[in-house]
């Protein structure tokens, strides 16, 4: 059930021994959030933890680490960020928490519905969860502290690429400067998360940069990440997300794929978007989903395969979408 940011701050309120669900391979949005809102909670008394099944990119170390951590035995699960249940990890693990979830806070029209209630504000207008996040935290009356400030601003920076994306709005930035105002260290994060890459990182990516390829018309590019990069470079998988965003960069790119083998012939599938082609239309032929102008998926098969399906589909809905 479909439930406003008021009612959700109501029910987090009334609701004490609350864990907090972060999505697998975690970005900033999903770490932020969860923390910011988890320190929120401790504010006002409450016992609550983050978990997310992967570690935590080294870049993000920042935002655990002011967070006090808590054991208890957890009355309310609360999902930050994460559109479908499957994207909280492993079968295993998800499969253990369905129907466990009290409520999904999230910014992704295509949230399945997994939780009780959902809290989505309508239309795509939070370009991160830290905005529905922060507004919740808000109608809870938390006076907001460093440890949240910190959160929400990497949520909002890292899920607007540094307030760069169209999705990013004028309330993103009044957003983002409130939180400055709380005396985070802004210069530190901003390097930290988006002037820092690890060695390994530059290894991966100039390997991976080497066997892009481009459409004839220049419309399509695709990056495909093999687990062999991930073994030569020494990267870790948790440092791949900045390669998402490269295929799109190009001049005259339209749709940009960034294709990351996960296991033996499984790959998660990163689309971004120029031009208003949407995303989550190419997304949800392979029974994904996510926002305009950035979706993700899971598909099984030979690299070469998948990748001329997916050119298939994109051109498919180019023609569709009268692009
Ligand atoms: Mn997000």
């Amino acid at each position: 059930m479909r439930i406003s940011m008021q009612q959700a701050a109501d029910m987090l309120l009334k609701n004490d021994n609350i864990l907090i669900l972060a999505h697998a391979s975690p970005d900033g949005d999903t770490l932020g959030s969860s923390y910011a809102l988890c320190q929120a909670l401790q504010i006002l008394g409450k016992n609550a933890r983050v978990q997310c099944q992967d570690e935590i990119p080294d870049c993000y170390r920042f935002i655990v680490d002011g967070v006090k951590e808590m054991e208890f035995e957890p009355e309310f699960y609360v999902t930050v960020d994460v559109a479908a249940l499957e994207l909280l990890g492993t079968p295993e693990y998800y499969n253990e928490l369905r129907g466990k979830i009290n409520l999904s806070i999230d910014h992704h029209v295509t949230n399945t519905g997994y939780a009780d209630f959902t809290c989505i504000e309508d239309g795509d207008i939070a370009a991160a969860a830290a905005e529905t996040v922060l507004q919740i935290i808000r109608m809870m009356e938390t006076p907001i502290d460093r440890e949240i400030a910190e959160g929400i601003y990497v949520g909002l920076a890292t899920d607007t690429g540094c307030f760069r994306y169209a999705n990013t709005t004028s309330r993103t930035m009044r957003m983002a400067a409130d939180m400055i105002d709380c005396k985070i260290d802004l210069k530190f994060i901003n390097k930290t998360i988006f002037e820092t890459r690890t060695k390994t990182y530059h290894a991966l990516e100039t390997m991976a940069l080497h066997e892009m390829s481009i459409t004839d018309d220049g419309e399509i590019a695709i990056l495909v990440v093999t687990r062999e990069m991930f073994e030569k470079s020494g990267s870790k998988e948790s440092e791949f997300h900045p390669l998402k965003s490269i295929p799109r960069q190009i001049e005259g790119v339209k749709v940009g794929i960034t294709m990351r083998e996960s296991d033996k012939d499984t790959y998660r599938v990163a689309i971004r978007t120029n031009d208003g082609i949407n995303a989550s239309h190419i997304a949800a032929h392979f029974g994904g989903g996510g926002h305009p102008g950035a979706a993700g998926c899971t598909v099984h098969g030979k690299a070469k395969d998948i990748t001329d399906e997916f050119i298939r589909v994109i051109r498919e809905e180019m023609v569709r979408q009268g692009k």
